[in-house]
């Protein structure tokens, strides 16, 4: 008996310290979900993205995919490509909008839950080549990535409402499911995910539309498999399996039986996780695709997000929604340009960074690099901070990165206190230079402080 109970001891730790290693490489429990680290931190270092929601809907101002037999009766809906013919799209002036935004990287919708495909596919004709248009999106966006240094990432909806052989219908789409295949399906995803990677080679695959019945756990983990072996370094989303912590704002218990080598929260920010990636998605205005007159984010909320959702650790895949004839609203391209300002001052807290060491409250958050521990002051009146300092852990300097100012502080007790000046401007970033390599420090908690 007491064997038994000793191997049943032995088998709870060891099962938690593989879950971070099975799900993320290093473990040998499944291969099938090892994921290519190196290309992970990679894109964590990335930190900040732009999200592109775009499509022929976008004729009407309404949500893509989502308005198709609702907003938008489904014939309607279906006909819009004939129409769609964005003359002012210009694939070199979006990247230059998102470098200069300080965006690393972009997710462009290839294929929504509508069905229609962004670019020249050998495997439907319900795609940009039949539009007036007749020039591929997809394939201009990828070139213009490469020649300013942004990372490509393509968004791919497992759901597709217009295909004939997914198994389930939205928007009162009349057609009996009983004619649809899913192994058919499936397999018209694959021939086309692979050549999205081939003929465009993106680093990332944004998967969504997973949690429909038809599509299995059984699928998202071939699916995963499959996408693998074609890519080593492909990142991919945990949208491609049944685990959609970002939409259901919940923690699986297993996460390691899931696919997926990122947790994707939705229009919030992610809970604080140093260990594992994540990245929050979040629309600059209310609809991911173009909205007239839509209420936008400001830039103060803008930067709030973008300190908040790095100092927990996450990325941010900021959403713009392109208008009809390819060109970004003014007022967005204007607050981008905003952001990228700030960062061209404060991106040494943002860019290729940690989260933490120190919990988020709502008066700051942390983030940290090299010696280096960043103070992101989210409360424009605070006036002071006291904080516990790690053991061994010497303070040379603190500077507030916005002026170049150095700071006054005390020490007292491996505690530090430092006084603020209250700021109309926010977050704004005190840098504190340490005598040691911050990564390894561990997490402090928020009721030490
Ligand atoms: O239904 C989609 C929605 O249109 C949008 O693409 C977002 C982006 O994360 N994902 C789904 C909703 O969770």
């Amino acid at each position: 008996m007491k064997f038994q109970r000793l191997a049943f001891i032995l088998a709870i730790i060891f099962s938690n310290s593989f879950t971070y290693a099975q799900r993320f490489g290093g473990g040998e429990a499944n291969p099938k979900l090892r994921t290519n680290k190196q290309a992970l931190s990679h894109f964590q270092d990335n930190r900040f993205g732009m999200f592109l929601h775009w499509g022929p809907v976008t004729l009407r101002g309404v949500e893509i995919g989502w308005s198709r037999g609702t907003a938008v009766p489904i014939a309607d809906y279906d006909e819009l490509y004939k129409e769609f013919n964005p003359v002012l799209f210009d694939a070199d002036a979006w990247i230059k909008t998102v470098k200069a935004a300080g965006m690393k990287y972009i997710v462009i919708t290839t294929k929504h839950h509508d069905g229609f495909c962004l670019w020249d596919s050998k495997f439907t004709d319900y795609d940009i080549m039949s539009t007036p248009y007749k020039k591929d999106i997809v394939k201009e966006l990828a070139v213009a990535c490469k020649k300013y240094g942004v990372d490509f990432g393509i968004y791919y909806s497992l759901a597709d409402w217009h295909h004939p052989d997914y198994a389930t219908r939205y928007g009162g789409d009349p057609r009996p499911v009983k004619s649809s295949k899913m192994s058919r399906y499936v397999t018209y995803m694959k021939n086309q995910l692979k050549e999205l990677i081939e003929n465009y080679d993106p680093t990332l695959i944004w998967f969504d539309g997973g949690w429909e019945e038809c599509y299995t756990h059984e699928i998202g983990m071939d699916l995963y498999a499959y996408l693998r072996n074609l890519k080593s370094n492909l990142i991919i989303n945990d949208r491609i399996d049944k685990a959609i912590t970002g939409i259901e704002e919940k923690k699986y218990d297993n996460p390691e039986k899931y696919a997926g080598d990122y947790e994707t929260p939705e229009q919030r920010i992610g809970a604080y996780n140093v260990n594992e990636p994540w990245e929050t998605c979040m629309t600059i205005c209310q609809q991911w695709s173009w909205k007239p007159n839509d209420t936008m984010k400001g830039l103060e909320t803008s930067l709030l997000t973008l300190s908040k959702v790095a100092g927990g650790g996450g990325n941010l895949l900021y959403n713009v929604g392109p208008m009809p004839d390819g060109r970004f609203e003014k007022r967005q391209t204007d607050m981008l340009l905003e952001m990228g300002k700030w960062l061209d001052k404060n991106g040494e807290a943002i860019f290729k960074t940690q989260g933490g060491p120190y919990e988020p409250t709502s008066d700051f958050v942390t983030t940290r690099k090299d010696t280096k521990i960043y103070l992101h002051i989210l409360n424009k009146a605070l006036s002071g901070i006291t904080l516990p300092i790690p053991e061994n852990v010497k303070i040379n300097k603190i500077v507030n990165l916005d002026n170049g100012k150095s700071i006054a502080f005390d020490v007292v007790n491996n505690t530090i206190k430092l006084q603020l000046v209250p700021s109309i401007s926010i977050p704004y970033i005190i840098e504190i230079e340490t005598n040691t390599n911050t990564k390894g420090l561990r997490t402090i908690k928020r009721n030490l402080y």
